[in-house]
C-alpha cells in the first residue's frame, strides 16, 4: 500500500490564519510524517488555489497585476509553510501549466461523454463597474440564514452554496454599487444531475467515512444535484477551449481539485524517474486521504467525484475524507476576508512553530467546533510542553552531565520499575499509533502527553538525585532508562513537534538510523547503552506568563 495525502489547497488571497492550518495542512502533515516514520511510501501534495474572484479582488486592492500578485503570495505562503514544518513532497500552484492542461483535459472528457451543456443564462451586470459580477464580486443577504455579507458563490455563515441571483439586496463587491441589472450570456454547465446516481452509489460505498463527511454528502444528494455553471466572465484562470468562450475561464472550483492531480504531475516532472501517473491512474494500491474544513466537503464529496466519474477515466478517488469543524476565535470565526484572528506570520512572531503545532492538534475541531483562547495556548505550552516534556528532558540531561559527565553511565541492571515503565510506554505508543491511523489528532496528543507523564511519575518514584548518593549503579540504570525515554519522546512527538524532535536527536547524537526508527522500535528503553555521548540542549520551550497573555489578548482583540 502507498499513501497519497492532500490538504485542501490554501487560497492565494492572503496569508492563512490558524483556523486554516488546523483544518487542513497541519493534520495532513502530522499524518504524513507519522506514516513516513512507519516506513510507508507517502506522497503529500498541496498547492495554492489561485483562480477566481477573490484573487482578482485582492490583486486589485494590492495594486498589482493578478499574475504578479499570485506569484508573490505563492512565495510568501510557501515560505511560511516551510517555517511551520509542513513537509509537502510538492507544493504547487493551480495557475501552473500542468493545471491548465489537465483542466482542459477533464473538460474535453466530460464534454465528449455528454456531461457539459452550453446555456444562455441571466447574470448580474454592474453598470457602474461595466462588468458582470460573478461569485464574490457580488455581496448580499443569504436567503437561507439571513447573513448580510453572503457572497455570490457561497454563504460563509451557513455554508450554503449560492448563485449570485439568489442574494437578497445584492451589491457590487468592487464598488458597493447597487446599480445592477440582469443580462444574458453563454456559460457551460456540468450536468451533475446526470451523474447523481453514480456519485450516490460511490458515496454509499464509503462505509468508513467520518459522520460529518458522510452527512454533508448525503444532505446534498438528498436535496438533489443540480447542474452547475463551470465558466466565468473573468480573464484570470484556465481558458475555456470552445468557440464563443474566448473571454471566459473555468470556475475556480472546477480547476482547483484538479490541482491535486496537476501538482502531482509537476512533482513528477521535477525529477527524472518519478512516476506521477501511478499515484492517480488505476492506483488500486494507493490509499488516498484528503484533509479539509467542513465548508469544502461538498466540493470533495460531490463535485470533484462527479468530475472524475464523468471523465470516464480511472482517476484515483479519495478513500477517506477527513473534515474538520471550525476553530473559533472568541465567539466568531477566524476569517481572512475580515482579518479576524491570528495569521500564520503573526503566530510565528509570538511563539515557535512547534508550540502552535502541538496546541492546534490538541484543540483540533474534530467532533465539533472548538474555541481558540490564549489561556488554552498558555496552558498547553506551559503545562504540557514546558513542564511535562521540556522539564523532564532538561532535568535528566543536566543532572546526568553534572554527576556522570556527558556520557551515559554504566552499571546496574533494569528491574521491576523499568519493566513496568516499558510496558506502560509500549501500551501508550500503541494507543498513539492507533489514534494516528484513525486520524484522531486530539486523542493522539492526549496519548503523547500521557507518555510524558509516565516518565515524570517514574522519576518521582525512582528519584535519581537521591539515589545517586546511596547507590550510584542504581542511579545509572534510572538515567539510562530516562535518556532512552527522551529518545522515545522525540520519536513519538516528531510528527507533531518536528523541530523539537530534531533538537533532541542532536542532543542525543543519534545516528540517522536511530532518528528514523519507528515509535514501536523506540519503545525499547535499553536501546541506547552506557558510554553514549550526549549534550544538554537549551530549554526546549518558553513559558508564557500571565502578563504576556494579557498583552496578546489586547493586541489580537481576544476578549
Ligand atoms: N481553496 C479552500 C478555501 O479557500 C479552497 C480549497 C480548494 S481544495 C481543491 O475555502
Ligand atoms: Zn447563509
Amino acid at each position: 500500500m502507498r499513501y497519497l495525502i492532500t490538504s485542501a489547497l490554501p487560497y492565494i488571497n492572503g496569508i492563512k490564519h490558524l483556523g486554516n492550518l488546523v483544518g487542513s495542512m497541519l493534520p495532513a502533515d502530522v499524518y504524513a510524517r507519522f506514516l513516513r516514520q512507519e516506513g510507508e511510501d507517502v506522497l503529500y501534495i498541496c498547492a495554492t488555489d489561485e483562480h477566481g474572484t477573490p484573487a482578482e479582488i485582492a490583486a486589485l486592492e494590492a495594486g498589482l497585476d493578478v499574475a504578479e500578485f499570485c506569484k508573490r503570495q505563492y512565495e510568501r505562503q510557501a515560505d511560511i509553510y516551510q517555517r511551520f514544518g509542513l513537509s509537502f513532497n510538492y507544493f504547487g500552484r493551480t495557475s501552473a501549466p500542468e493545471n491548465h492542461e489537465l483542466t482542459q483535459h477533464f473538460y474535453y472528457q466530460l464534454d465528449q461523454h455528454g456531461f457539459i451543456e452550453a446555456r444562455e443564462i441571466s447574470q448580474v451586470y454592474s453598470l457602474d463597474d461595466e462588468r458582470f459580477l460573478p461569485d464574490r464580486y457580488i455581496t448580499g443577504t443569504c436567503p437561507n440564514c439571513g447573513y448580510e455579507k453572503a457572497r455570490g458563490d457561497q454563504c460563509e455563515n451557513c455554508t450554503k452554496v449560492l448563485s449570485p441571483t439568489d442574494l437578497i439586496d445584492p451589491r457590487s463587491t468592487i464598488s458597493g454599487s447597487k446599480n445592477l441589472e440582469v443580462r444574458t450570456s453563454q456559460h457551460l454547465y456540468l450536468l451533475l444531475d446526470k451523474l447523481s446516481e453514480e456519485v450516490r452509489s460511490w458515496v454509499e460505498q464509503q462505509e468508513q467515512w467520518p459522520t460529518l463527511t458522510k452527512a454533508i454528502a448525503m444532505k446534498w444528494l438528498n436535496e438533489g444535484l443540480q447542474s452547475r455553471g463551470i465558466t466565468r466572465d473573468l480573464s484570470w484562470g484556465v481558458p475555456v477551449p470552445r468557440e464563443g468562450f474566448e473571454d471566459k475561464v473555468f470556475y475556480v472550483w472546477f480547476d482547483a481539485p484538479i490541482g491535486y492531480v496537476s501538482a502531482t504531475k509537476a512533482w513528477g516532472e521535477a525529477e527524472a524517474g518519478r512516476d506521477w501517473q501511478s499515484w492517480w491512474k488505476n492506483a488500486d494500491d494507493v490509499r488516498y486521504t484528503q484533509f479539509m474544513a467542513k465548508d469544502n466537503l461538498p466540493f470533495h464529496t460531490i463535485m470533484w467525484p462527479a468530475t472524475i466519474l464523468g471523465s470516464r477515466e480511472p482517476w484515483k478517488m479519495a478513500d477517506y475524507i477527513k473534515g474538520f469543524n471550525w476553530l473559533n476565535y472568541y465567539g466568531g470565526k477566524f476569517s481572512t476576508s475580515s482579518k479576524r484572528g491570528v495569521f500564520l506570520d503573526q503566530a510565528l512572531e509570538i511563539a515557535p512553530a512547534d508550540d502552535w503545532r502541538y496546541m492546534l492538534m490538541a484543540s483540533a475541531p474534530e467532533s465539533s467546533d472548538s474555541a481558540f483562547t490564549w489561556e488554552q495556548f498558555q496552558n498547553k505550552v506551559n503545562k504540557e510542553l514546558a513542564d511535562n516534556l521540556g522539564n523532564f528532558v532538561n532535568r535528566i540531561l543536566k543532572f546526568t552531565a553534572s554527576r556522570f559527565g556527558n556520557e551515559l553511565p554504566a552499571g546496574g541492571e533494569p528491574g521491576e520499575a523499568e519493566a513496568q515503565l516499558q510496558a506502560t510506554c509500549q501500551q501508550l505508543i500503541e494507543t498513539l499509533r492507533t489514534h494516528l491511523h484513525n486520524l484522531e489528532f486530539r486523542k493522539a496528543t492526549e496519548a503523547l502527553n500521557a507518555l510524558w507523564t509516565a516518565g515524570n511519575q517514574y522519576i518521582d518514584v525512582r528519584a535519581p538525585w537521591a539515589l545517586f548518593k546511596q547507590d550510584k549503579a542504581e542511579a545509572a540504570v534510572v538515567i539510562r532508562t530516562c535518556v532512552n525515554l527522551i529518545r522515545l519522546y522525540a520519536i513519538a512527538a516528531a510528527p507533531f513537534i518536528p523541530f523539537t524532535a530534531e533538537t533532541l536527536f542532536d542532543a542525543l547524537q543519534l545516528t540517522d538510523a536511530e532518528r528514523s526508527a519507528t515509535m514501536t522500535a523506540a519503545a525499547d528503553l535499553s536501546a541506547l547503552a552506557a558510554g553514549r555521548a550526549f549534550e544538554v540542549p537549551p530549554p526546549l520551550f518558553q513559558k508564557l506568563d500571565d502578563d504576556r497573555v494579557a498583552e496578546l489578548k489586547a493586541q489580537f482583540g481576544g476578549e
